[in-house]
């Protein structure tokens, strides 16, 4: 009897969560420097159905605002603008990833540990809702190997 309720728990929840439409690997959500409010999240989306799926937007308990954004060179500088939708092949991946496709939470007031794991939700046009959880994963991993960036242009003269 147990069993038998449990199986149709997770039949609806199947189906409100579309997950026979997307298949997500590698989701996670970067930790903040001490005050910031606002941080990104990434993962590989893969449309694992036979039809056109056009993500266009999400959201998570942890922000009051999630957005879609992508890099964009202009003027020799790195910006961010706000993507209003992101269309999925059938057996497209996209990668949502560091300096180019992410997404952006806003107005985030929890304290992010490496480790911990929330949920983000993203909405589709007519391929339902995609639940998925990320791991928050520290920055300072990545970074480490890399260079310090120097942000201002007239930086100490070379002799
Ligand atoms: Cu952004």
């Amino acid at each position: 009897m147990k069993n038998v309720l449990l199986c149709s728990l997770l039949i609806i929840a199947g189906c409100a969560a579309a997950t026979e439409t997307f298949r997500t690997e590698n989701s996670y959500i970067r930790t903040m420097p001490p005050g910031q409010k606002v941080t990104a999240a990434f993962l590989q989306l893969t449309n694992i159905s036979d039809r056109l799926c056009t993500i266009t937007g999400g959201s998570s308990d942890i922000a009051s605002e999630l957005q879609i954004h992508e890099h964009q060179h202009s003027d020799g500088m790195m910006r961010m603008r706000p993507v209003a939708a992101v269309p999925v092949a059938a057996g497209e991946t996209v990668y949502f990833q560091p300096g180019k496709l992410h997404l952006m939470l806003f107005g985030v007031e929890a304290v992010l540990r490496p480790g911990d794991v929330h949920e983000i939700r993203l909405t589709t046009d007519n391929c339902g809702v995609l639940i998925f959880s990320a791991e928050v994963r520290s920055l300072l991993k990545n970074t480490e190997s890399m260079p310090v960036m120097n942000h201002h242009s007239a930086g100490p003269s070379a002799k």
